[in-house]
């Protein structure tokens, strides 16, 4: 007898990409941008089928894009057997619900992806309860939409477009949970300080930087830690904390949630308890992805994002990462030009190859002792700094 061959996995959305360009966007920054969305769109287990751009000057207040934009998508939708369209910006509730009455297919934004990949990823109670309450506050504007979808789903065709009262009692429930939400992470941000208080007098080093571009790498590198580290935006969704010993000058070290543009302003405020391990570093390590055409773009963001959580002022090494990828010819220019621009040190490494990982270590530990000199007189330290490198 024949076998069924028949696949019963669950089929993956198929997706189109809609990317913004606007006067000053130059043509490979917005294809650049829309990289980024595409994986993005992976992580979030999406099957990328097409991309497009769109150019501000045609905007729409209705729909976002203008109309000739939406016969277009449209178009694609049916010729390609598309179940999903995502859009690089954030639409507004009226938009988005236009949008799927329009292309009668699923439509998100940026802030909904990203949301949609924190939310798969979250792993222990506080990653989920920041998640949660991220995306209660992303929905509770856009319930009108979500209550036809769940009638919908229901079976009941005549309940399309639910009664006010409905929509006013989901409202309810998810503010109710909101402020339950809310009270549970004050609770753990006073157990967390209260932690933080008992582990004075160390300094604390920080990893921070762009998503994916080897911080939980690095971590892992110098201190053995077995963090999740991934090809993936945003693995690490919590920070976590190990005490490290370099040269004999020990310091805790945090692995922390990556950064990225456009990151939802809900998501970052949130995201308070984790990025608390930030704002009370007394050192950031800013890891940058040289590999990433866009990482200039990126070093912004990440000092944008700081800047939002009030850690701009503090002392920064850049960790230049993924050095292998590029040319040697290419890290010489970068060197120059970086030691030539900024004030901040900076060391280039390759957290695969561990090239310049002596480097590294012996930065971290100098600075990390200069730190204890200034905050920690009392303690008493007594490292023990290769010879071969004193006069660096
Ligand atoms: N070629 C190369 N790949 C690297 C290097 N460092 C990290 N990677 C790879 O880059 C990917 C991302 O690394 P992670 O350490 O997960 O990055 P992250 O910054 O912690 O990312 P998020 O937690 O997702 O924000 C992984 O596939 C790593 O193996 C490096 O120096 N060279
Ligand atoms: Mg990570």
């Amino acid at each position: 007898m024949a076998k069924n061959y028949i696949s019963t996995a669950p089929k993956k959305d198929l997706a189109l990409l809609v990317g913004v360009t606007h006067r000053n966007v130059s043509f490979d920054r917005a294809e650049e941008f829309l990289h980024e969305l595409s994986a993005l769109a992976d992580t979030a287990g999406f099957d990328v089928a097409e991309m497009t751009t769109v150019s501000s000057d045609r905007m729409n207040v209705a729909t976002f894009v203008g109309s000739g934009k939406v016969e277009e998508i449209k178009k694609k939708i049916e010729s390609k057997g598309l179940t999903l369209v995502v859009f690089d910006d954030e639409l507004s509730p009226t938009q988005l619900r236009n949008l799927e009455e329009a292309l009668k297919v699923k439509v998100m934004d940026r802030t909904a992806l990203i949301l949609e990949i924190f939310s798969a990823h979250a792993r222990t109670a506080i990653a989920k309860a920041q998640v949660e309450l991220a995306q209660l506050q992303y929905r509770l504007p856009r319930l009108t939409r979500m209550w036809t979808h769940l009638s919908r789903e229901r079976g009941g065709i005549g309940l399309k477009g639910a009664g006010e009262q409905e929509i006013e009692t989901d409202r309810r429930v998810i503010r109710t949970r909101i402020a339950q939400l809310k009270r549970e992470l004050e609770e753990i941000k006073r157990q967390a300080e209260t932690r933080r208080k008992q582990r004075d007098s160390i300094v604390k080093v920080a990893l921070v930087g762009y998503t994916n571009v080897g911080k939980s790498t690095l971590m892992n590198a110098l201190s053995k830690a077995g963090v999740l580290a991934e090809n993936k935006l945003f693995a690490t969704l919590d920070a976590t904390v190990r005490r490290v010993t370099l040269f004999n000058v020990p310091f805790l070290l945090s692995d922390t949630v990556g950064f990225i543009r456009k990151l939802p302003p809900g998501l970052v405020e949130s995201f308070h308890s984790t990025l608390q391990e930030v704002r009370e570093a007394d050192l950031l390590l800013h890891v940058v992805d040289v590999s990433n055409l866009q990482y200039v773009e990126h070093i912004k963001t990440v000092r944008e994002t700081l800047t939002e959580i009030g850690a701009a002022e503090t002392p920064t090494v850049y960790v230049f990462n993924k050095c292998d990828r590029i040319s040697e010819r290419d890290l010489e220019d970068l060197e120059r030009a970086w030691n030539i621009r900024d004030n901040y040190p900076a060391v280039f490494v390759s957290a695969e190859t561990r090239h310049n990982f002596d480097v590294l270590r012996l930065t971290v530990a100098r600075k990390v002792a200069e730190i204890y000199a200034e905050k920690y007189p009392e303690v008493s330290l007594s490292p023990h700094f290769p010879s071969l490198y004193e006069t660096a």
